[in-house]
C-alpha cells in the first residue's frame, strides 16, 4: 500500500518492526507509547562497491537507517563496508529476480531506493554483453516494477552514466543531450535511463536519474585507469615495481571525486519533483595528464615508467568529447564538487602509498592489469 513520504510512525518498543530506529531519550506518553523519530530508511541495491559504500556512510551521517542489497551471501567479507558493517543491515537479492526485490522492499519498507547494481568496467561489457544488458537494463525495469507493486511512494534513484552520450555531437552534454551510446554498457545504461523516465511519466513514480561522469576514490578497483595509475605511482615510488602498461594516453575524461558524487545522488532524491541531473566537474584531462600528476606527486617522471600496450587501446569504442555541464545540479541541488582534479590525484596516490606501506595489500596484486 502506498505510504506517505516521511510519515511519522507511533510504535512502542515492543511492537517496533525490525529496523525501526527508536530514540534513546524520548519521553513516552501516558500509555507508554514512544514516538518514533521519523528517520528515513534507505535501501541501496549494490551497496558493496565504491559508490554504495560511500553513499552508505553519507546516509548514516545524515541519520538514515541503511539497508543494503548484495547478490552474494550476506556473510561475505565486503571490504568497503567493513568500517560500517555493524551499522547497516544486509539482504541478499538479485535485480534479475523481481520476486526477490518485492521481498526485500516489503521487508525493509524504505523511503528511498538507490539502484547502483550494475557491472561498471566498460571494456568487460564487450565480453559479457548479455549479462550487462540483464543487470544494467532489464534489472532496472524489475526494480521499478517491484516498487510499483510494493510502495509507489518510494523515491527511486537510478545510477545513469555519461556513457549514454557515447558519440555525442553536443559538447558539453546536458540533461537534454540526445543519447548516442556506443558500448554494450552504454546501450544498457541508456535503457536504464529511459525506462526510469518512462515510469516517472506513465505511473507518476518519483524516479530520478543522476547522469554521473567518471568519479573515483581509493575504493576504485585497479582495473580503472585512475586507480591503476595511482597504485603504480605509489608502488614504483616504494621500489615495488618499475613500470605500468596503459592504453590510449590521449583519451580524455571528466573526472571527479566519488565522495562528492554520492552527495549529489542523495540531493537528487531530496527534491520536490523527480528529475534527471548531470553530475560532472565540467573539465576534462587526458590520461597523460593524470599519469604526469600522479608520478609527480611522488617525485617521479611518468615518462620513465609508463609504457603503452596496444591491446589496452579501445579503438572505435573510445569516447571523445565526453564532458558534462552540471549547471542544473548547481542551481537546483546546490551541488558543486569540493575536490578538483589535482586534489583527486593526490588523494588517490596518498591512499595507495599508505596502503602499500602498511602492507594491507598483498604484493600479488601489484601485477599489471
Ligand atoms: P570509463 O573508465 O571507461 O570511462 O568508465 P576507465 O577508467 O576504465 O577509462 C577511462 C579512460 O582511460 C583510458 N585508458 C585506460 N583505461 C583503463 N581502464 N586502463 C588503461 O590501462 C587505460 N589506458 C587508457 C580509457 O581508454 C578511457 O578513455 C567509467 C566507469 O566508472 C563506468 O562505470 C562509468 O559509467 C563511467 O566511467 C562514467
Amino acid at each position: 500500500m502506498p505510504r506517505l513520504q516521511g510519515q511519522a510512525l507511533l510504535r512502542t518498543p515492543s511492537n517496533a518492526r525490525r529496523g525501526d530506529v527508536l530514540p534513546h531519550a524520548v519521553a513516552s506518553d501516558d500509555r507508554g507509547n514512544v514516538p518514533c523519530v521519523p528517520s528515513k530508511r534507505a535501501l541501496i541495491i549494490g551497496i558493496s562497491g565504491q559508490d554504495g559504500s560511500l553513499l552508505s556512510e553519507l546516509l548514516l551521517s545524515e541519520g538514515y537507517e541503511v539497508i543494503g542489497v548484495v547478490r552474494q551471501s550476506t556473510s561475505t567479507r565486503f571490504e568497503n563496508l567493513e568500517p560500517i558493517r555493524a551499522r547497516i543491515e544486509l539482504h541478499q537479492a538479485d535485480v534479475l529476480s523481481e520476486v526477490s526485490l518485492v521481498d526485500v522492499l516489503s521487508a525493509s519498507e524504505p523511503h528511498e531506493v538507490y539502484n547502483l547494481a550494475s557491472p561498471s568496467f566498460v571494456p568487460m561489457s564487450w565480453k559479457q554483453p548479455v549479462l550487462t544488458a540483464e543487470f544494467a537494463a532489464v534489472g532496472v525495469t524489475a526494480l521499478l516494477e517491484a516498487i510499483r507493486r510494493v510502495d509507489d511512494g518510494v523515491r527511486f534513484y537510478q545510477a545513469s552514466s555519461s556513457e549514454i552520450f557515447g558519440e555525442s555531437r553536443e559538447v558539453p552534454q546536458t540533461e537534454e543531450t540526445p543519447l548516442a551510446p556506443v558500448t554494450p554498457y552504454g546501450v544498457a545504461k541508456a535503457y536504464g535511463h529511459l525506462i526510469t523516465r518512462s515510469y516517472r511519466r506513465q505511473y507518476g513514480l518519483y524516479a530520478s536519474s543522476g547522469i554521473l561522469y567518471n568519479h573515483e576514490s581509493p575504493r576504485r578497483p585497479l582495473d580503472f585507469v585512475t586507480r591503476k595509475i595511482s597504485h603504480a605511482a605509489a608502488a614504483i615510488s616504494l621500489g615495488l615495481k618499475s613500470e605500468v602498461l596503459l592504453g590510449n594516453l590521449d583519451a580524455r575524461r571528466d573526472w571527479g571525486y566519488a565522495g562528492d558524487y554520492v552527495r549529489a545522488m542523495w540531493l537528487v532524491l531530496q527534491q520536490d519533483e523527480a528529475d534527471d541531473f548531470v553530475i560532472a566537474s565540467g573539465e576534462t584531462h587526458s590520461v597523460r595528464e593524470l599519469a604526469a600528476a600522479a608520478f609527480a606527486h611522488v617525485g617521479l617522471d611518468w615518462e620513465d615508467h609508463v609504457r603503452v600496450d596496444d591491446t589496452l587501446i579501445r579503438g572505435k569504442a573510445e569516447l571523445h568529447d565526453i564532458v558534462g555541464d552540471a549547471s542544473k545540479a548547481r542551481e537546483q541541488l546546490g551541488w558543486s564538487p569540493r575536490v578538483d582534479f589535482e586534489g583527486l590525484v593526490q588523494l588517490l596516490v596518498d591512499a595507495d602509498v599508505e596502503r602499500l606501506r602498511s602492507r594491507l595489500e598483498p604484493v600479488e596484486t601489484l601485477a599489471d592489469i
